[in-house]
């Protein structure tokens, strides 16, 4: 196997950025990774005074968000990463016969369409709304940002429901196929989020499951134990 290229995530705990450390924990991948922080802007920095907010926006990620993802070649060659579902693949790419991001083409293809779907759907439409109503509406008008409140609330109960649903027809111990994938990774950190929002999770029995056997999960223990959070279930 060719020498690993270095990699640093930019993360915050518990963010999305959590599915990518699990991924990069789950194959073994050494990488070092730099917290983040808001400076008085409300933008993101490196939480250790490597990068101000605009060198963050600059070098790592054009929206000041995490995850960020910096790659540094053999030869000092640097290159940055953004969007959950394009480091995932990246990640999974590193070490393809671990299968993160499946086997088949249409393996493939499945554990794709539900990484989309939980990043714009789930985590960008239910989440983002439900969060960060600023990034859809003036605020300040809070009739409008109530109804984007409340558009959110609909649209996360009705992805969990979906995932749910889904676990249930398929009768399968992982969301696709018969491995842990990138599906599966990203899906841990959507419960922690309706959890910590009252969303009452235990309602969705398979789903539950699913995160039970993620947190017996080494790559999963060692995530938590990294961002200091306290596990659900162990
Ligand atoms: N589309 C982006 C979304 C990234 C995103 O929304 N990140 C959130 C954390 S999960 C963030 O950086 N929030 C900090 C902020 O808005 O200041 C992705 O998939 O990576």
């Amino acid at each position: 196997m060719a020498p690993l290229p270095d990699l640093t995530l930019y993360y915050s705990p518990g963010a999305c950025s959590q599915a990518v450390r699990i991924a990069l924990h789950e194959s073994s991948i050494p990488f070092r990774s730099v917290n983040t922080r808001h400076d008085a802007n409300r933008k993101l920095e490196a939480a250790d005074g490597s990068l101000t907010a605009q060198e963050y926006r600059d070098q790592v990620h054009h929206k000041n968000y995490v995850p960020g993802f910096v790659i540094t070649f053999p030869d000092g060659h640097k290159e940055a990463i953004t969007e959950t579902p394009a480091i995932l693949s990246y990640v999974a790419s590193l070490l393809p016969e671990k299968g993160l991001a499946g086997r088949t083409e249409l393996e493939k293809a499945k554990i794709l369409s539900w990484v989309m779907w939980f990043a714009g759907e789930l985590q960008g439409s239910g989440w983002g709304a439900f969060l960060a109503p600023k990034r859809f509406v003036d605020v300040s008008d809070e009739k409008l940002k109530k109804g984007v409140e409340q558009g959110g609330t609909r649209t996360i109960k009705a992805a969990y429901e979906h995932l749910e649903e889904h676990l249930q027809k398929s009768g399968g111990e992982w969301i696709v196929g018969d491995e842990l994938t990138l599906a599966d990774l990203y899906s841990y950190v959507l419960y922690r989020w309706g959890v910590k929002h009252g969303f009452g999770m235990g309602k969705y029995e398979k789903y539950t499951e699913l995160v039970k056997k993620l947190e017996a999960r080494e790559s999963v223990k060692k995530t938590l134990k990294e961002e200091e959070i306290p596990a659900h279930f162990q």
